[in-house]
């Protein structure tokens, strides 16, 4: 499965050309991208500023030498290229599982240009195989969780560690509650539901967002848009 993202990685760094501003995204797929971008800068002298998803990324990025700006340094991204955990046939996904759903969806937002890289096994027909992650506040984020049982979403939070029972505090110092919500009929209503529950800071469904999805299978790599 690593040689699948591999390919992607470095298939979505043909998009990149020196001057651009590339947000770079988290995640083991996306780490291959950040991964062929760097070995072009140091190569090739590719000339590029990123913005980074996460501090993970951040530390690969600087281990590469790759020069970094927040996005409230730049106008606008040129392209960002970002892993994604499920995809559905109108190009719906969800994003999250990596825990930097939050700087993802906000680099996302301002760029011009946005594709996702994964392998086949993340295309489905319905969202829901995965998880819906939820970013909340901590205080009332115990409410939060009892509206989402009230409602059937079958919440989760997200731990550190699968052994552990210490609440995960992302990047951006919030809690996740994971959504086990099997088959979504809309992830439109679903936003929308999520986007009006007062602690919500951002959710893992990023809807008609992406431009192009790059998946490698094992019968090659093919372009969806
Ligand atoms: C990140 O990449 C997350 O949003 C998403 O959950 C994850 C997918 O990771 P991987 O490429 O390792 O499957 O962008």
């Amino acid at each position: 499965m690593e040689t699948l993202k591999k390919q992607v990685g470095i298939k979505a760094a043909e998009f990149v050309t020196s001057g651009m501003i590339v947000g770079l995204g988290t995640g083991s797929t996306a780490a291959f991208f950040v991964e062929e971008l760097g070995r072009r800068v140091a190569e090739e002298g590719l000339d590029i500023i990123g913005v980074t998803t996460s501090n993970e990324t951040s530390k690969q990025a600087r281990r590469l030498g790759i020069p970094l700006k927040s996005i409230d340094e730049v106008d606008e991204v040129d392209l960002t290229v970002d892993g994604a955990d499920e995809i559905d046939a109108e190009l719906n996904g969800i994003k999250g599982g990596g825990a930097a759903l939050l700087m993802e969806k906000i680099v996302a937002t301002y760029s011009k240009d946005y594709i996702w890289i994964v392998d086949e096994r993340k295309l489905s027909d319905h969202l829901g195989t995965f998880k819906v992650p939820v970013e909340v506040i901590p205080y009332g984020s115990q409410h939060v969780f009892r509206q989402f049982e009230k409602a059937g979403y079958a919440p989760t939070w997200r731990f550190v560690s699968t052994d552990s029972k210490e609440k995960l505090l992302t990047d951006m110092n919030h809690y996740l509650i994971d959504l086990h919500i099997k088959e979504i009929q809309s992830p439109e209503k679903l936003a929308a539901e999520l986007d009006l529950m007062v602690g919500v800071v951002e959710h893992g469904l990023f809807n008609q967002m992406v431009k192009k999805v790059i998946v490698a299978g094992h019968d090659g790599i093919r372009i969806i848009e």
